[in-house]
């Protein structure tokens, strides 16, 4: 029987291609808890666990999610049986009280391994693929009208994306509504334009703000109050033709059908990360898909390894009726795998490899490690 031999994770910090400003923080680079495991037959698998912004985005920091699988879930797993993933799923839930980003990161590695010594693509473990290419949206969060104006047509012109996540919630509302019909002005019929909160709203900013939005072509307004106030975002929801989108507060099955049945959403943003692992968000799509919801494959802002890992997944269902934003590696000035997810004709590819269908570029992952010891090469020269 093959078994979990050793757990091993690393931090790496990747500078972003210009700041990121969301409403809660603005990023300058993105860090990732990277995870190997290490099989007794000799096999690897890799995960990756991703928050956004340090602790302003949710509960988990990259810090925690180290330091929950080094002291927590290693110890409980190193030593049982490789590839029964279902029952490391549950062993961590035992062990491990919510922390769902690090757990994810651990089932997803067991998840490549297993694809890996299997020799097929994970997205077979979960019944097989019926897209090869899904459309992806790209966010537009430089600060500046102007700026992302600029970023929309060329992302247009040149068949990256034509669809476009705004990041508002800092400004004023009036000001924000401001920019959204800006932006959605320059691109016209080219592109679909929606906007991410990030819980920044009060229930009656979003009265304004949704009445504004969908009056300036907005199509989705995600997450606009925060996640507590369910009752507040089941009215939104009612009252405004415009989709509105659960995000925050979507972490894992029981809060899909807790949102489903209020009817607190139209649509799911679902996260690998969030969900707690690719078995658990393939739940919260069952819930969606079941209560007649929209579904979109969100992100973390992962790097391609956790991009790889969401793709699998969502590469398995029927309709994303919203799409994709897995675009995380282009937001990084250098991606870690050895060969980039491609990106063209507004979609991104899922990659076909086994497991993941992915491999990092040590080269790439030593250079970008918060504790690396060695000096440091030059980007190039990596
Ligand atoms: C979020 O809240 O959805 C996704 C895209 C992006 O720019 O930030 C994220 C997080
Ligand atoms: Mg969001």
């Amino acid at each position: 029987m093959t078994k979990i031999d050793q757990i091993e994770t690393v931090v790496v910090d990747v500078p972003t291609i210009r700041g990121h400003v969301l409403s809660m923080a603005t990023m300058r680079s993105q860090t990732a808890v990277l995870v190997r495991i290490r099989f007794s037959d000799g096999s690897l698998g890799i995960g990756e666990g991703t928050t956004i912004g340090g602790l302003t985005y949710c509960v988990e920091s990259p810090e925690s999610i180290q330091s929950a699988i080094e002291t927590y879930i290693a110890p409980a797993l190193k030593g049982k049986a490789a590839d029964d993933v279902n029952t490391a799923i549950q062993l961590m839930d035992k062990v491990v009280r919510g922390n769902r980003i690090a757990k994810a990161a651990v089932e997803i590695a067991l998840w490549d391994g297993l694809g890996k010594r299997l020799g097929m693509p994970v997205s077979q473990l979960f019944g097989g693929q019926v897209h090869v290419r899904m459309p992806v949206a790209w966010t537009l969060a430089s600060g500046s009208s102007e700026t992302d104006i600029a970023e929309a047509l060329e992302m247009i012109e040149t068949r990256r994306h034509n669809i476009f996540k705004l990041k508002i919630g800092k400004r004023s509302v009036r000001d924000d509504v401001a920019h959204v019909a800006a932006i959605k002005r320059a691109v016209g019929d080219a592109g679909s334009v929606r906007v991410d909160i990030n819980q920044a709203w009060s229930l009656h900013d979003a009265r304004w703000g949704l009445k504004g939005l969908q009056d300036a072509g907005c199509e989705l307004v995600e997450q606009p109050v925060q996640s507590r106030y369910v009752e507040a975002q089941r009215e939104l929801t009612a009252k405004y033709e415009i989709a509105v989108m659960a995000d925050e507060v979507l972490n894992g099955p029981e809060d899909a059908l807790a949102i489903a049945s209020r009817a607190a959403a139209d649509v799911f943003a679902v996260k690998v990360a969030q969900s707690g692992g690719i078995k658990r968000a393939s739940e919260v799509v069952a819930i969606g898909q079941a209560a007649g919801l929209g579904l979109y494959a969100g992100t973390m802002l992962e790097t391609g390894l956790g991009t790889a890992a969401a793709l699998q997944l969502f590469c398995t269902v029927e309709k994303m009726s919203w799409g994709t934003e897995l675009f995380g590696p282009l937001l990084l000035i250098e991606d870690i795998l050895a060969e980039p997810i491609k990106y063209n004709d507004f979609c991104v590819e899922v990659p076909s490899g086994t497991g993941i269908g992915v491999a990092l570029d040590e080269d790439k992952v030593a250079y970008f490690d918060r504790d690396r010891s060695a000096p440091r090469k030059t980007l190039e020269e990596v």
